[in-house]
């Protein structure tokens, strides 16, 4: 079992055609987001993977930072469907139910999805996703989904203080560390399926599939940005990817996957 990246092993019985075709990957990369921009500016197509052991400027969404150690899971896969610019944010739940599935499936972890970007284990984050795109016009060009998995980490020693309670890893949730490369072709191998099932069905079954994992719908929950704050009963998540609360005086209020996140405050009906 491997607990770092084997580059070797990374492609090894992959069943996939797409994404995965093309892998590149490095020790050390200041963001593999960055990395796959510069490669699919390069040339590079649909389902190259750039995947890296450590990052030293992994970012979140607004400029925030990613902490990745070694022995988490820190890729980056370049898409180009048709889509719309507010459409990428489906990309996001794919990627999203995909890690959900996998941490299910591969280890038995009830892992949950939570709006807008996020997935939990014992209700801490696990794995971020964060997408970018380049637009032409009313297009997109391309998609970058960045995923970042918390896996063999040690909490206590790889996280800065701040994060020992909000974050966790599959280790920790686990007791014992896991193969990467097997968690990376699962992973790359699941959200192949899902693309598929997206490209020909839609949305629709990705969004029904991220909701069924989604325990923070029904609660009382706080979203928040930068200099906004309001509360409400997350009742739904439409079919644009939109957070459907409602309100204390009973109006609904459909927010926008954009810059917001969100905290469950009290128990869920
Ligand atoms: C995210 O942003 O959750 C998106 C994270 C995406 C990371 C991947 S790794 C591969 C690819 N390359 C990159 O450069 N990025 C992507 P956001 O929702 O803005 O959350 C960021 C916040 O999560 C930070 O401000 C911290 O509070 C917290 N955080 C930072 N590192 C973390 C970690 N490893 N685990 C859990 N929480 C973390």
């Amino acid at each position: 079992m491997s607990t770092n990246i084997k580059v070797g092993k990374l492609q090894e019985g992959l069943k996939t055609r797409l994404v995965g075709k093309y892998i590149f990957f490095a020790k050390e990369v200041a963001s593999t987001n960055e990395w796959a921009k510069g490669l699919v500016e390069l040339g590079a197509p649909e389902g190259t993977v750039a995947v890296a052991e450590t990052q030293t400027a992994g970012r979140g969404r607004l400029g925030r930072k990613w902490i990745s150690p070694k022995g988490g899971l820190w890729l980056s896969l370049i898409f180009r469907p048709t889509l719309k610019p507010s459409e990428t944010v489906k990309l996001v739940f794919l990627a999203s139910l995909a890690v959900a599935e996998v941490l299910r499936e591969l280890y038995g972890l009830k892992a949950e999805t939570k709006w807008p970007n996020d997935v939990l284990v014992d209700g801490r984050k696990v794995c971020g996703i964060l997408s970018e795109m380049k637009t032409v016009g009313e297009k997109v060009d391309y998609t970058i989904i960045g995923i970042g998995v918390n896996a063999n980490i040690d909490v206590e020693k790889g996280f800065p203080e701040e994060l020992r309670e909000t974050a966790t890893s599959i280790q920790r949730a686990l007791g014992r560390k896991i193969d990467l490369e097997e968690l990376f072709r699962a992973l790359l191998e699941k959200v192949e399926s899902l693309y598929q099932i997206f490209l020909k069905e839609g949305f629709v079954p990705i969004l029904e599939g991220w909701k069924g994992f989604a325990s923070f719908l029904g609660c009382h929950v706080e979203v928040y940005g930068d200099d906004e704050r309001f509360e409400g009963i997350a009742s739904d998540v439409d079919k644009d990817g939109m957070l459907v609360l409602e309100l204390r005086d009973g109006f609904l209020r459909r927010v926008f996957f954009g810059d917001l996140s969100l905290k469950v405050k009290r128990r869920c009906v």
